[in-house]
């Protein structure tokens, strides 16, 4: 008898030395993707806090109304390519991502960069009165109408907003960006397995700190969100497809290399 409970004991002390080294793990994990994710955020959120009352004048979004679609077109892809350059430096430091093999760390930004960047604009978003900030100030979707694609806007903005009722922290929303990006089932990807360890890790990092912060409930939540992030870029690629179409030079000769290589 008193070697079984001897037994059990050292099985617990075990089973806590597991959990002691885990936590540790993932705290390590966890701090330094929230490092990366501050120090490539583009925007502070106190300094977004800070200008959240600059608002466009009527003129200037008269101006931004008048200009013709490839021109606007072209504004929007060198501001999205902007931010996607942020994303693509933030994933290159997220330490998993960088043991991956060079194709599948573009095949995973190819896929992941845009959703990150619409999942950042709700850091970037006023839900008060609708409006995200866009060259220096806070913009509604009027700014946007000469893209001629409303559809796109609503939704992307519809999301900016459900994401802010969430009121996911700093930390949470770089974990959740890491694991956005990380993600096994996405194409073309040569060395699935180690993807999906490393997606395994970032996941147990994220349950980590929602169990920490109190919050397992948002777990399902941030899946389905991820459904419609890949719903958003699908419309954004088919909506680039019908400018491409319309306006082959614009795409071709005016738009930022990086937006091509990663969306055309
Ligand atoms: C995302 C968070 C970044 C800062 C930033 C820069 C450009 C913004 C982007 C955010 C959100 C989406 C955005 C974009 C410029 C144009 C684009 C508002 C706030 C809208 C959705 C239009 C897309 C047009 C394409 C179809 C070309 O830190």
């Amino acid at each position: 008898y008193r070697s079984k409970r001897d037994q059990n004991v050292q099985d617990a002390e075990l089973y806590l030395k597991c959990l002691q080294s885990f936590c540790i793990f993932a705290d390590e994990l966890c701090a330094s993707i929230v490092h990366c994710h501050r120090e490539t955020s583009q925007y502070r959120a106190e300094e977004l806090q800070a200008l959240k009352l600059k608002l466009f004048s009527r003129e200037e979004i008269q101006a931004y109304q008048s200009k013709s679609v490839d021109e606007m077109w072209q504004h929007c892809a060198v501001r999205l390519t902007d931010a996607v350059q942020y994303v693509v430096e933030f994933a290159k430091r997220i330490p998993g991502f960088r043991m991956l093999n060079q194709n599948d760390q573009i095949a995973l930004l190819k896929t992941g960069s845009m959703e990150v960047v619409l999942l950042r604009m709700s850091r970037s978003f006023n839900t008060e009165n609708s409006t995200v900030f866009f060259d220096g100030k806070f913009a509604g979707v009027e700014i946007f109408k000469s893209l001629a694609c409303g559809d796109l806007i609503m939704a992307v903005f519809d999301f900016a907003h459900d994401m802010c009722a969430l009121k996911l922290s700093e930390q949470q929303i770089a974990l959740f960006s890491a694991l956005v990006l990380i993600n096994a089932d996405r194409p073309c990807l040569e060395e699935r397995g180690k993807v999906q360890r490393v997606q395994r890790s970032v996941e147990l990092g994220l349950t980590h700190i929602l169990h920490r912060d109190h919050q397992e409930n948002l777990m399902p939540k941030l899946y389905q969100r991820m459904a419609v992030l890949r719903s958003l870029c699908r419309l954004h690629l088919e909506k680039l497809g019908w400018f491409s179409q319309r306006y082959p030079l614009t795409a071709h000769s005016l738009f930022p290399p990086l937006y091509k290589e990663l969306f055309a």
